[in-house]
């Protein structure tokens, strides 16, 4: 007999360790600035508040060798447990935790608490591929590696769990790439990932290529995971990021996205959890990114205009 209203339920992860730029830490606090509460309760779902994850100051950490192929990497194992917990204690509850970010680092937390409850799919809406290992990273930022950990294609010493995937390669989508590394392109063309490019967006249109998505994150699993990096879209759009791009979606791309997701969701109950990462506040304008990532939310969870 359940509610046919869901409750989303924010986990601040306010994690920088994975990332070069400063500022995205803040993330959470702008984003909730914003008003993703409110953005949500006209989607229709109720929202509750857990705040902020703890996380160490970059400052309190020692300073990673510069030839260190995964900086911070212990520090964010100890994060992303926590966060994993959080996620996994939301889902037992019936909720569907939104990390708000932090760097993306933050989904190899979020990814392995929802699949701990159900077997899922990934879909990766994002500039990068985030598809490094410690081996192939040439920055050795643990951003840029949280596809290829949960794939279970990384090896991450120290790491146990990425030895095996927590999601399928063959149900994991990266949506909107435009920003590969070579080695990392190489890397996901040898794998069982799926990549759409902005190319493929230009040329078949964003629904079609939502659509084909999510029948490939969701062939043969329970749910889907949603990780939204907001350097997905077009630097106009959202200039907040640490690595803009040109060249990324639109407003309106961005929203029917999220919107096909929602069509599927709908009685369907394949939305587990989300990540909602990258928004810094420090190189944003105005707020406007936070702004995005609030309403970009509420479309993820089925707000319709009429
Ligand atoms: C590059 C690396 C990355 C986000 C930058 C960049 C990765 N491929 N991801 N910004 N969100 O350093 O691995
Ligand atoms: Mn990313
Ligand atoms: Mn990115
Ligand atoms: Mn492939």
């Amino acid at each position: 007999n359940r509610s046919t209203t869901r409750t989303v339920r924010l986990l601040g992860a306010p994690l920088d360790l994975g990332a070069d730029r400063r500022g995205v830490d803040i993330g959470p606090r702008a984003i909730r600035y914003a008003d993703i509460a409110g953005e949500l309760e006209t989607a229709g779902v109720d929202c509750t508040d857990f705040g902020d994850l703890r996380v160490p100051r970059l400052e309190q950490c020692d300073v990673p060798d510069t030839a260190d192929d995964a900086k911070y990497l212990d520090e964010i194992a100890d994060v992303t447990d926590e966060l994993a917990d959080e996620v996994a204690d939301a889902i037992a509850d019936g909720d569907v935790p939104i990390a708000l970010g932090g760097d993306h680092a933050t989904a190899m937390g979020t990814v392995r608490g929802a699949a701990r409850a159900a077997n899922i799919g990934v879909l990766w809406f994002d500039a990068h591929g985030d598809y490094n290992t410690p081996d192939t990273s040439p920055s050795g930022n643990v951003h840029g590696m949280p596809l290829a950990a949960v794939t279970g294609d990384g090896a991450f010493d120290g790491l146990d769990w990425t030895a095996t995937p927590t999601v399928e390669p063959s149900n994991a989508v990266v949506v909107g790439a435009r920003r590969l590394d070579d080695a990392e392109r190489v890397a996901l063309e040898e794998s069982d990932v799926t990549v759409f490019t902005m190319h493929d967006i230009d040329e078949r249109g964003i629904t079609a290529v939502v659509e084909d998505a999510l029948d490939i994150a969701t062939d043969g699993v329970d749910g889907v995971h949603v990780s939204l990096d907001l350097d997905w879209l077009d630097p106009t759009v959202a200039p907040g990021v640490g690595t803009p791009v040109r060249g990324g979606v639109e407003y309106r791309e961005a929203h029917a996205a999220l919107e096909c997701v929602a069509d599927r969701d709908r009685g369907a109950e394949l939305l587990r959890s989300v990540d909602i990462v990258e928004v810094n506040p420090i190189l944003d304008r105005d707020n406007r990114t936070a702004e995005v990532a609030a309403e970009l939310a509420a479309s993820l969870l089925g707000k319709r205009i009429a």
